[in-house]
């Protein structure tokens, strides 16, 4: 380096000066860092550190130890889906303590690790563009009725009265009277929940007494909102009424267990809100919104993916141990579109649709491989964590949620169209099989090799396929309610194999046979509704009187081996009359299997599928006419003024 002299300072003075300047330099870029560290001790709500440290805010805590990601490798079966957890309470509650999660270490690192790095970034961007996206679609859409939701309004905005014209009754003696026979299976399942278990989740029918479980955070009464619905349209009004008022007096919301997100929404959001849309009872709708806002936190991820489990009284949230390196799960943050939708609907809080709109927008612009959504997704990186692809436990309602949200938009949502007929596609090409026998099934598939299983759970997808097949491209129609039928076909096979003509957990087709359960472990029935569920679809779609004769022949398996004397209970062998019952009467069935039994003997003008959609767990929502809704607001203003 070259100094040029300056003029009257000499050689050493200047040298002097040189070196103050640079030790004070050196003291200013050392004073600099030193406030830039500081910033990282600062509390997460000052400003400056929300402006300069953008990209490392404090992340929710990602529970779930080594041993526990471990367990998921050992745990049983049954709990490969959600909804299959609660289902195994009856022999599995201190099982499901070994797998559940204890607050340990973050696991953030591992989870950047799998995931890769680069994605944190785009996130970040399309989360910011995301939400002014959801906040632009929102705004619009309740500028014009932004006052308070009107029940008056959304009753005028349906095409047909929701109980038909005589509560669905079929003018047929014969259908008449198998569905008095269902009415009378909901009465005895409920009567004996009064009685031995009132206010506790479940019914154990054999031990009579109550369950609770630790799925729903401490919430009581599962089988009294999971029955609400069903109840009503069956007309048993007391037992209405005696659940109505538990209802009101007993649902208490301040809690302060952890909570599975996804079966919390499904049963109580769900639930709550068909009580609400079906009755008026403002008492329903206030306490659905109070449930709302407590799922919330549970959002508070680098991603806004959910976690899958929450503490409704902290807030806290953390995914569930067994699932893969703190991931969250596509069949659970991917069931909670139609519900939260709902929410905003009563609450006119747009926060519920733009949480439940940033995940779809997630899923639609994230990389599948070969078109097709892996189970398992990081909640911070927004990546795939691994590559396993199923229709059944892990992944089912995601799919099933996105041609309803179709659907419930009064066919406007074009994204979750274009998604469900893109991932059916991609579904078709790489897991649908056909086998020796002749019958389809959907493989599982893992990163590309196929496991030839279908899980019960995978059997609502006949009905899936065949209520969206009218509104795929012309040319698949047909062929959408060909699959829809075969599917169906192969999962009633599965029932006709068996001793007691109930169907198995899962069923395979290999070397050991086809729609048949091959493991011990999979030989268990625990009251499922879905190949019911799509016995209804496919009757109220074709009117093959098959329907309702495979749906008679659940009916009268389910009287011989799962009735006992004080409810119904699950079996742990279906291939076996020398039944072995698991003592748990599910929420589910009251509120799936038996309703699905019932409207599959009822006209279809109960609950039309023109002004209903129903969510997982059969709660049934209505569709959203928007522009009807928006007129007739405006003429409620017209008139006031
Ligand atoms: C129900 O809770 C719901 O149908 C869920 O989507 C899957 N599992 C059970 C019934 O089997």
């Amino acid at each position: 380096m070259v100094f040029r002299k300056l003029p009257g300072v000499s050689a050493s003075g200047m040298g002097l000066r040189l070196s103050q300047k640079f030790v004070f330099l050196l003291f200013l870029s050392g004073l600099v860092t030193l406030c830039f560290g500081a910033l990282f001790f600062l509390p997460d709500s000052v400003r400056l550190k929300r402006i300069f440290l953008s990209k490392t805010e404090t992340q929710p805590v990602t529970v779930g130890s080594e041993n526990d990601a471990r367990e998921h490798l050992k745990r049983p079966k049954e709990l490969d889906h959600p909804g299959a957890m609660t289902s195994t309470k009856g022999e599995t509650s201190t099982k499901m303590r070994t797998w559940s999660r204890k607050p340990s270490v973050s696991r953030e690192g591992a989870e950047e690790r799998l995931a890769g790095g680069r994605a944190q970034e785009d996130l970040t961007l399309l989360r910011s563009r995301t939400e002014s996206a959801s906040e632009k679609a929102t705004a619009s859409d309740y500028s014009v009725h932004s006052d308070t939701f009107s029940y008056g309004r959304f009753k005028r905005c349906l095409l047909k009265p929701p109980l038909g014209r005589d509560g669905g009754k079929p003018s047929d003696p014969k259908t008449d009277e198998r569905r008095e026979k269902v009415k009378e299976m909901m009465k005895f399942s409920w009567d004996n929940y009064k009685r031995y278990a009132w206010g506790k989740n479940e019914l154990r029918p054999l031990t009579r007494n109550g369950h609770i479980g630790n799925m729903f955070g401490g919430l009581r009464g599962a089988s009294i909102i999971d029955s609400l619905d069903t109840l009503y349209i069956m007309g048993l009004m007391d037992e209405y009424n005696d659940a109505k008022e538990w209802v009101k007096t007993n649902l208490e919301m301040n809690s302060n267990g952890e909570a599975s997100l996804f079966e919390v929404n499904i049963r109580y959001v769900g639930g709550l809100l068909s009580a609400y849309y079906l009755t008026g009872e403002e008492a329903f709708k206030t306490k659905v919104i109070e449930l709302g806002e407590k799922l919330l936190p549970a959002f508070n991820t680098p991603t806004g993916i959910p976690r899958g489990v929450i503490n409704l009284g902290s807030g806290t949230s953390w995914s569930w141990g067994w699932a893969s390196a703190g991931s969250s799960i596509l069949a659970e943050f991917g069931t909670l579109h139609l519900e939260f939708v709902h929410l905003t609907e009563l609450s006119r809080n747009p926060v519920y649709t733009e949480k439940v709109m940033n995940i779809r927008k997630l899923l639609n612009k994230i990389e599948k491989p070969h078109g097709l959504y892996p189970n398992f997704l990081s909640p911070v990186s927004g990546n795939w964590v691994q590559h396993h692809v199923s229709i059944g436990g892990l992944g089912d309602s995601f799919y099933e949620y996105l041609i309803k949200s179709f659907l419930m938009s009064d066919k406007t949502d074009d994204d979750a169209k274009k998604m469900y007929y893109d991932a059916l596609e991609a579904i078709e090409a790489n897991l649908v099989q056909k086998s020796p026998g002749g019958l389809t099934y959907m493989a599982e598939w893992r990163g590309g090799i196929l496991d030839h299983k279908m899980g019960h759970l995978a059997c609502f997808s006949g009905g899936m396929i065949g209520i969206g097949a009218d509104d795929g491209a012309s040319d698949k129609r047909q062929h959408y309610l060909d699959l829809a039928a075969e599917i169906t076909h192969t999962c009633h096979e599965s029932y006709t194999r068996t001793a007691t003509k109930l169907g198995p957990e899962a069923f395979r087709f290999d070397a050991g046979g086809e729609a048949t359960a091959t493991r011990l472990s999979e030989r268990y029935y625990i009251l499922r509704p879905e190949v019911i569920e799509s016995y209804m679809y496919m009757w109220r779609l074709t009117h093959d009187p098959k329907y309702r004769e495979w749906g008679w022949e659940a009916v009268e398996a389910l009287e011989r081996h799962c009735r006992v004397d004080s409810g119904f209970s699950g079996i742990r062998d279906v291939y076996t009359t020398s039944a072995s019952h698991d003592n748990m009467q599910q929420s589910f069935f009251l509120s799936e299997t038996l309703k699905y039994l019932y409207l599959l003997f009822s006209d279809d003008d109960l609950l039309p599928m023109e002004d209903w959609i129903f969510n997982t767990e059969a709660h049934p929502l209505p569709v959203v006419r928007r522009g009807c809704l928006q007129d007739e607001a405006t003429q409620d203003k017209t008139t006031s003024e």
